[in-house]
């Protein structure tokens, strides 16, 4: 991975190698992690860490430990000047100028903490931007949109482990050899059907659902068949590389939606848009979206282009 990374940035010609390093310390992370995951059972790392985060949701251990490893690679990087992860209330700015880089790494170290404990595939996501003044950097600098994304991707740490990864000019992926502990490129090039025959969401919401949604619902279920992990990381893998379409609405229980724009939209949206798919709220593209604050969240559809397509045109109706 690193070598492919260090390949595509001899085509920029304005490159330092930041970047590279950048995402050398996210592979350290994945790596970090995923060798924890795997442990967890053995080494009384499941369960509730015993505190709430800033959204009044559960944290468990491996949600502190993975927040851990990422904030402290990263910062070790020297590479990021901001730092947003769905554990930290606030941003985290880097202020010593020694160790502040001029990019913005927005991540939710490990998601599907639902499922931590059962053992089901989970995953890291992770957005990178830029900025122009890397001296000043504040929570104002995130008040953009998913448009402005240099690069996306996310780790699964599943029956193997796998990295997306886009820096803009399409989608690879990366499985961990574990004998040697490299992500190899086994993936190149993801290119999503433009239809598929799975749809993707948590239809105990259903009585929550708007009526465009319900109605989009009840005629999917006709013709596909239904697919969901309850880990965006896995509900997403499975959407870039089978096609179909995977959605968290906003409904009336989660006005705006569960899922958060920075560090689960905005990645999962430009990774699709990369691989040719769509990624919709229903009524606006989802990299169209301007967050007021770090933690926004919002309704997304996100796949097959064709499918979100269909989708959307409940909502025109
Ligand atoms: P988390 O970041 O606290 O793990 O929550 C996000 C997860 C996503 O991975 C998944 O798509 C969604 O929540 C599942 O929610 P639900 O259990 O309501 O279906
Ligand atoms: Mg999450």
């Amino acid at each position: 991975m690193t070598r492919w990374v260090l390949s595509q940035q001899q085509h920029v010609t304005e490159a330092t190698g930041d970047l590279t390093l950048l995402l050398s310390a996210i592979q350290f992370g994945c790596k970090f992690v995923a060798s924890k995951v795997k442990q967890a059972g053995l080494i009384n790392l499941l369960g509730l860490a015993g505190k709430a985060n800033v959204q009044g949701e559960d944290v468990k251990k491996l949600d502190v430990l993975a927040n851990d490893i990422f904030r402290n690679a990263l910062i070790a990087s020297g590479k990021a000047c901001l730092l947003v992860s769905e554990e930290d209330d606030n941003a985290m700015v880097i202020k010593d100028p020694e160790q502040r880089g001029k990019y913005i790494v927005t991540f939710d170290p490990l998601d599907g903490s639902s499922n931590i404990d059962c053992g089901v595939s989970i995953g890291t996501i992770f957005g990178i931007f830029k900025v122009d003044d890397s001296n000043n950097p504040s929570e104002k600098d995130l008040i953009r949109s998913g448009r402005d994304l240099i690069a996306a991707g996310y780790c699964m740490y599943g029956s193997y482990c796998e990295m997306i990864l886009s820096v803009g000019n399409g989608v690879n992926g990366f499985t961990l050899d574990p004998a040697i502990g490299e992500f190899i490129m086994t993936h190149p090039n993801i290119t999503m059907p433009s239809r598929g025959k799975i749809y993707s969401v948590n239809e105990g919401n259903y009585k929550y659902f708007d009526e465009p949604c319900k109605k989009y619902v009840d005629q999917v279920k006709q013709k596909y068949s239904a697919r969901y992990v309850g880990s965006m990381v896995s509900d997403v893998h499975r959407t870039l590389l089978y096609g179909g379409i995977f959605g968290y609405p906003a409904d009336a229980k989660s006005k705006r939606g569960k899922l958060r724009i920075l560090y689960e939209v905005f990645p999962m949206a430009y990774l699709v848009e990369q691989a040719g798919g769509k990624a919709s709220t229903g009524t606006q593209n989802a990299l169209d979206i301007v967050p007021e604050h770090i933690h926004d969240r919002s309704g997304v559809w996100l796949g097959s282009k064709e499918d979100v397509e269909e989708l959307e045109s409940f909502y025109k109706q």
